[in-house]
């Protein structure tokens, strides 16, 4: 008789789970290994717990790495492991997906981007199935895709470090420096965004941001057709103007089709716009019509806690951007708006630096700002530094933070959530934060 295929699972968060489930319905012996020594596991499964849970690894068929798990690590604890014995949740669908994958990747705009890749190709009638780096698991749908369909993955660098092939379809959004306390250093991690379009073939096509230097020159490595899509003045000099998608007089056009009106996308911000041009550039080989991608647009508000609309009060808006965890992301919240603005930072303290952030404050029609959590010390110092003193420090709940917030502001005015910290200390997670501020939100408007 044959014996079954033994399997090592790295990490049971998300993917681990999902893994598990994939390969035990396929007969394999698992063995459950987590740095985690207190992980609850399912009955009957075998486990490595703990600081010694990667050693060892030689004696297993198949070895499937989480995204969290750092490929050199494994390496360094079994030196004479066969590296092709690793795989992953997103290298096991890449090579069995029955359907084309459209990937998305980049450092912010991935969820958005792909969740409206998802949206225009059902407008257009197909049958799509959405997961990866969003909160689902790929091969969690695998055995459903049909040939017909279409698979669209968020990919995040941790899912791309090891793949060693490329989904029909890239997609590389903008690209900044992040996760760099997870990558040994940024080239290793612009090199793993890479591998979204490395082994892509002629056939295959990549789909970049003309503007974003990182994105145009990992569009290279592809052997496939480069789509461009820009807002604006190409700054990346290797376009050709009026080429993919991009927006002229109003209007967001496709190889020079008009698609619909800048006015019809719902989600606010410049970079939502190269977000809409980048699911247009990547749909349109598929679709090839204007009106199922404007009804997509028109009807698409966005993911909750991203740029997110959730009230007026005395004609303020409050906006939730909870999922600003990077100083990077709430600059980028802070110029999407001309009003006068009440913003909310802070959180805990991941190392970053806040004086970017602390002049963009300045220079972006701030009227003031309200501090929050154990790095508050260190953006008001960055702030002061910036010559910006209109800040509040010591709030220490949503509801205390959504009355300082309503004080300072006026009508016409917006305040806006867009911490550019992690949340531990004060919430959960950044879902909790931002539930917490609609639900603040929503008690300032019972006291009108
Ligand atoms: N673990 C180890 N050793 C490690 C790291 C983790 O044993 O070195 C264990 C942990 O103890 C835990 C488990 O592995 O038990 C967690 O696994 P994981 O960190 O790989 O995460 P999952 O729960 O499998 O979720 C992953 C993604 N997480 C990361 O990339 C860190 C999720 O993205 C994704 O939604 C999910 O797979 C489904 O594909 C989250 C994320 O933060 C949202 N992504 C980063 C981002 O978006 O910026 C990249």
């Amino acid at each position: 008789m044959k014996s079954a295929v033994r399997v090592a699972i790295l990490g049971f968060g998300v993917e681990g789970r999902s893994a598990f489930a994939y390969w035990r319905s396929a007969g394999a012996e698992i063995t459950i290994c987590d740095a985690n020594p207190k992980l609850k596991v399912p009955g009957g499964a075998q486990t490595r717990l703990g600081p010694e849970y990667l050693t060892g690894l030689e004696s297993f068929d198949l070895i499937v790495r989480s995204p969290g798990v750092r490929p050199p690590e494994i390496m360094a604890a079994n030196p004479n492991l066969q590296p092709e014995k690793i795989t992953s949740v997103t290298r096991e669908f890449l090579a069995k997906c029955p359907s084309p994958v459209i990937g998305v990747t980049g450092t912010k705009g991935k969820g958005t981007t792909a969740t409206l890749i998802a949206k225009i190709l059902e407008a257009a009638g197909r049958k799509v199935w959405l997961g990866g780096n969003i909160g689902r698991p790929a091969l969690d749908f695998l055995a459903d895709v049909k040939p017909t369909d279409y698979a669209v993955l968020e990919l995040s660098s941790f899912q791309l470090i090891d793949a060693t092939q490329s989904p029909q379809t890239g997609v590389i959004l903008m690209i900044a420096p992040d996760h760099q306390n997870w990558h040994a250093d940024m080239r290793e991690y612009v090199a793993a965004k890479g591998n979204l379009v490395r082994f892509q073939a002629a056939n295959h096509m990549v789909v970049y941001n003309a503007q974003n230097r990182f994105s145009s020159d990992l569009a290279q490595l592809s052997q496939g057709r480069k789509v461009p899509y820009a807002v604006g003045q190409s700054t990346a000099g290797n376009r050709q103007d009026e080429a993919g998608a991009y927006i002229k007089g109003g209007q967001i056009w496709m190889d020079k089709i008009p698609i619909c009106s800048t006015g019809e996308v719902r989600l606010l911000g410049r970079h939502n716009l190269e977000n809409v041009c980048a699911a247009v550039a990547a749909t349109w080989p598929v679709v090839q019509d204007p009106a199922p991608i404007k009804r997509a647009i028109a009807a698409f508000t966005g993911l909750p806690h991203r740029l997110e609309s959730v009230g007026e009060v005395g004609g303020v808006r409050y906006i939730d951007d909870s999922f600003s965890v990077v100083p990077d992301a709430a600059m980028a919240a802070i110029r999407s708006f001309a009003e006068p603005k009440v913003v909310v930072l802070g959180g805990s303290d991941k190392g970053a630096e806040f004086e970017a952030l602390a002049r963009t404050v300045k220079d972006s029609n701030v009227k003031a700002c309200l501090v929050i959590g154990e790095v508050a010390p260190k953006i008001a110092a960055a702030l002061d530094a910036a010559g910006f003193s209109d800040y509040v420090t010591g709030l220490s709940d949503m509801p205390g933070v959504l009355r300082a917030a309503a004080v300072a502001a006026a009508p016409g005015d917006v305040v806006l959530l867009s911490p550019g910290c992690a949340s531990f200390g004060l919430f959960r997670d950044y879902k909790d934060r931002g539930e917490r501020f609609k639900a603040a939100v929503s008690a300032l408007a019972g006291e009108q």
